[in-house]
Parts: structure tokens; sequence; C-alpha cells
């Protein structure tokens, strides 16, 4: 959603503001701009739509400077026009960005309008620049006003601010959406994403709940919600700049589709070289912990709720402990029965979606305090919030529709379901050495599936055309069939649902006719003959069908049923396998509708609002 990058330094920051915010691209936006601070005035442009008009507008009004703040916004109050895109003004004096929510800005609007305060925008943001414009006036330095004002805001924020009264600095805030400091030589930056200065520095502070900054070209202090000057400690970030770019790719969806042999591998690199489930992977206390649980419960958005509900099917068959997965923002708002010997575990690829990290919350409030996240990115908000925490290790995820991160997160999920199996007495060494072998082995299994790609943009072409789809799983594989519809319709926007194939004849089949394609995840498994006849069903009223399957399975082509083969049935790692035919459909679905694929309508990589 909304990014942040600001600069202060000897030299133009404006192509680094412009820069950064081209690498917050990926997140989802609808405008873009920055503020300068320059010859004591305070200059700003900004634009709907992408960064590069925005780019061209600045150049034109020939903005340079040594201090300034961008943004690119994914408007949450106020419609998505110029006078609401960031960056936000007071009184010609003060610039100011903010991701995030202002709850109480009704109430504060009130009251600055009663100050002689006047608006220009709807958004919730214009409040907090007028709020610190209104404490400087007071005599407060510019520190020492964002300090005051953040005391009067309910909410969600991370705020960057610049003042012409005080050109030396940049002072920022964060309270529930993130914000690190970068350090440079002689110039410091704040962003809300790692991504977007790593080209600029790689030593990062990662900023508290509560906590205010403040920047000079020298130096940068920090201090927490009393008010306290805090050390924090500084990070270097390894993120890539590689995983950031292009390459040879046509989208990052793509690119990070091929990644995910590498990603597998990268995520399992640790279990491989020990040779053995070790709890200690997720942490110093892990082994305690999950000794002592009894159950599973599983907290997601999205893919990585897909990726949590096949983990159930593993959690119970493999460790035999009972499993339950919600979707956050319904957990975090439903009368939950705690039970304290419960595992929480969080699955979200950036570590700040807003609702998982509310739910988190929510289980903990109510003594729930075993937890474990399942995250990507180091040092985000829910691994800090959690007890253990595995990361996996897919790099940097730029499209916005998921693809390594859901199939790193599989494994993660395995690899807890074979540890905690192992601990509950559910996993002998016999079993031990074949989940390893099984997991070794995935990397090659997943290549092979990228290499169905031919096949996959003949089919592709036949779907381009159609309004809906249908998409049918059995078993461990029914959330592989979400899965495949939630891409399908993200960047191609063909309607699709998936259905255990069971439930067809309940309701859905009164859909199927020959403008239906019915797309099958069918692997050779216990369920395989029962998906048969479910096939049948679906040929009898004349559907189409696109089965993906393997070659154990011996299913053949006929009128009306089109079958792609995966080499081998890889046993209990199958899903993560089948996950990659139906990202590359939805993939080739979308380009050859020409869809907007890294960046479909209406969507945002990390979803940090309610
Ligand atoms: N509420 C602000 C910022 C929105 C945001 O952070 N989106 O991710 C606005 O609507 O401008």
């Amino acid at each position: 959603m909304c990014g942040i990058v600001g600069a202060i330094a000897d030299r133009d920051v404006v192509p680094v503001l412009i820069e950064g915010l081209k690498r917050l691209e990926y997140r989802g936006y609808d405008s873009a701009g920055i503020a300068i601070v320059a010859e004591e005035a305070v200059r700003r442009v900004r634009r709907t739509g992408r960064v590069a008009e925005m780019e061209a507008a600045a150049g034109a009004e020939d903005f340079h400077a040594s201090l300034g703040i961008g943004h690119t916004r994914w408007a949450t109050h106020g419609g998505v026009t110029e006078g609401n895109a960031h960056p936000h003004i007071s009184h010609g004096e003060l610039a100011l960005v903010h991701n995030g929510i202002i709850e109480n800005h009704e109430q504060q609007r009130e009251r600055l309008l009663a100050l002689g305060y006047t608006f220009e925008s709807q958004t919730d943001t214009e409040v907090i620049a007028h709020l610190i414009h209104h404490y400087q006036s007071q005599g407060h330095d510019l520190l020492v006003a964002l300090q005051h004002a953040v005391k009067e805001l309910d909410g969600a924020y991370a705020i960057a601010v610049i003042s012409k009264r005080d050109p030396q600095r940049m002072v920022c805030a964060r309270m529930g959406c993130p914000l690190l400091v970068g350090l440079g030589e002689g110039e410091n930056f704040v962003a809300s994403d790692v991504s977007a200065i790593v080209s600029a520095t790689r030593r990062v502070i990662f900023l508290e709940e509560g906590d205010t900054a403040e920047l000079t070209r020298e130096q940068v202090r920090v201090f927490d919600a009393s008010g306290a000057e805090i050390p924090r400690d500084v990070h270097v970030s390894d993120v890539s700049l590689a995983s950031l770019e292009l390459g040879p790719y046509r989208h990052f969806m793509q690119k990070e589709i091929h990644e995910q042999p590498r990603a597998i591998a990268d995520t399992i690199e640790a279990i491989i070289d020990r040779n053995s489930f070790v709890s200690a992977m997720f942490g110093e206390n892990a082994e305690d912990i999950f000794r002592d649980i009894e159950a599973v419960q599983i907290l997601a958005c999205g893919t990585s709720y897909y990726a949590g509900l096949t983990a159930r099917y593993w959690i119970e068959a493999i460790a035999g402990l009972p499993c339950a997965v919600d979707i956050a923002s319904e957990y975090r708002y439903r009368q939950v029965v705690a039970n304290p010997k419960q595992l929480i575990v969080t699955i979200s690829q950036s570590g700040e979606t807003l609702d998982t990290m509310e739910a988190l919350k929510y289980a903990k409030s109510l003594g729930q305090q075993r937890t474990l996240s399942i995250c990507n990115v180091p040092e985000s908000a829910i691994p800090r919030a959690s007890e253990l925490v595995f990361y996996t290790r897919a790099g940097a995820e730029i499209g916005v529709a998921s693809t390594k991160a859901f199939t790193t997160q599989l494994v993660a999920l395995f690899v807890l379901t074979c540890t905690l199996a192992k601990l509950h007495g559910r996993l002998d060494a016999e079993q031990e050495a074949e989940m390893l072998e099984a997991l070794r082995h995935l990397p090659g299994s997943v290549q092979h599936a990228l290499n169905l790609e031919p096949q996959i943009v003949a089919w592709s072409e036949r779907f381009a055309p159609k309004q809906h789809a249908l998409f049918l799983g059995r078993g461990v594989h029914y959330p592989i069939a979400l899965e495949g519809a939630l891409k399908l319709k993200e960047i191609s926007y063909i309607h699709a649902e998936a259905y255990p194939a069971g439930e067809l004849k309940h309701g859905p089949l009164a859909l199927v006719d020959a403008a239906m394609p019915v797309v099958v995840i069918a692997p050779n498994d216990k369920l395989l003959e029962k998906v048969k006849s479910n096939i049948q069903e679906v040929r009898a009223r004349g559907g189409e069908m696109f089965v993906f399957t393997d070659q154990d399975s011996h299913f053949s082509e006929s009128e009306g049923v089109h079958v792609i083969r995966t080499p081998r049935h890889v046993g209990v790692l199958s899903p993560i396998v089948h996950a990659i035919p139906v990202q590359l459909l939805a993939y080739h679905a979308a380009l050859a509708r020409g869809t907007d694929v890294d960046k479909p309508r209406n969507l945002a990589k990390s979803v940090t609002v309610e």
C-alpha cells in the first residue's frame, strides 16, 4: 500500500526520492508526490497515476534540493485526486507524508477548523500536518511539535515531516505502520520499506511502535514513546538489488514464479544441512513450546490463508494435532474460545498485514502466548510481536500476486509439521529421513513443473476469452484449487471460484456448461478415483475440463478433457508442486488479456490498512 521515502544529504535528493518511489511502486498505489525544502521554501509536485508522470512534472519544474520527502498513496480517505495525494502542506511551511489511517481525524479537523486552519483535501492525513504546524507555532521545535501532535492521534501512522522553518532536519514517527531510518555517510534516509533506499544504504534502524526520530545529515536520534532518547540496533539489510530488478523477465510475477526452485532451496538450506527437523530453527524456546502445545491455530489472509488451509491437512495427518485455520479479519472480531495450549501461527509475506497483526494481538490478549510467525521480511512487525519465527527465504517479492512467498510458506509449514510430529512422537527416524528426502527433491520437482510452461501457454489462449472458471481439488489439493482461482481473479480479472470436487453436485454443478472451463487438480493420491467420478459429472454437462495431474495417475485425454502431467507424483509435498501450473495458467491468461500483471487494479501488495 502507501510508501514513504525521505532523504537529507549534501547532494540533490530528488533522484533518490524518485528512485525510492519507483522501488515502492510494487506495493500498489494510485498517486505519487514529493516535497522539498529549497531556498527557504517548501515546494511540492503531485500527480495521480504513475510515479513516472510525477517525475516528469518534477523535471519540468526544475526540482532540486538536499532535503525532501516522497510518497506513493493508496487512498483510504478521500478519492484518488491530485489534491488528496501526499505530501500535504500546512501554511506553506511544513510538508508531511503519511501511511495509515487516523481514526479520530474528524474530531481533530473540528478542532483545527476552530483554530483557523483551512483544509484543502478530504484526507485524514491533512490534520496531522496542521496539528504539527499548530504546535510549531506555539514555539516548539519540529521534533517536539511532532511528539506533541502524535500523542493526539488515534489510529495507525508512519509519518515523515520537513519544514522550511527547520531546513537542517527531517523528523518522523511510527505507530502501527512500518518505518525505518537508513544511515548513510553524511546523509540519512527514512523509508517505509528498505527496498526504497537500498541503493543508497543497507544500514538501517527499524523504528519501534511509538518511536519518533530526528535526522540531520550527520546524525540520527531516536526517541521512544515517552520521549526519552533511546539507542536502537543498527541492522545490515541483505535485500539484494538483483531481487528488486526485472532482469530478462517481462514481469516480476514471471520472474518470481521462475525463482521458486531457488527460493525453496534457500528456505530449506538449514534443514538439509542439519539433516534433521530441529526446533531451534523456530527460536530459542521452540522445543519447550512445541512439546507443550496440544493444538494449532493458524491466522492469515489471502494466499497465506490458503497456505494455512493446506497445512491443516499436514498437521492433523502427520503431527496428529488438531488444527484450525481462520481468516485473520474474521478471527479478530469473533468471540474466540481461548486455548492457552494452542500454538498461534500467523502467516504474512510482508510481516505487516494489519488484519493478521490485529488477530495476533487479539489472540495474545486472550492469554494465548505461544505464538509463531511465518514471514518473508526480517524484522517486520508480526515476527517482532511473536515469540517464535520462521523466515522464508524467498527474497523480495515485488509482484502483487504472491507466488514464491506462497510456496516457501508451504515449505515452512511442512517443516513445522515435521518438527511438531517428531516432538510429539509421530515421526520416527525412518519417517524423518523420508520427509527430508522429499524436501531435498522438492526444488527439482518444482523445476519440472515449471518446464510445463509451453503447454500451459497453449491452454491460456483458450482461457483468455472466458468470463468465468471453476477450480476443483480434493483433500490437500483443495486449497491449491482455491489459490489457483484467486491467482486467476487477481491478475486476469476472470471470475473464478474453487470448490472441493465432492461439493460440485451440492450446487456449483448448476453453473457448468460449455462456456465454463473447469480446472481440476488431480494428482495420484488416495482421492484420485473420487476426483475422476467428479470429472465425469462435469463432462456429462458439457463442461470443458483442464486437468493437472501427474504421470502416475494414468489420466487420458478425451473429447473435452485436456490433461497436463507433472513428471511424477511427489507424495506429501504434491500441493507445492501443483501450485506452479495454476500460477503459470493465471499469468499467461492475464498476459493474453493484456492486464497489468504486476499491478492488478485495486490491489496492493502489503495490506497495511483494515
Ligand atoms: N489515509 C491516508 C493514507 C492511506 C494509506 O496509508 N494507504 O496505504 C490517505 O488516504 O491518504
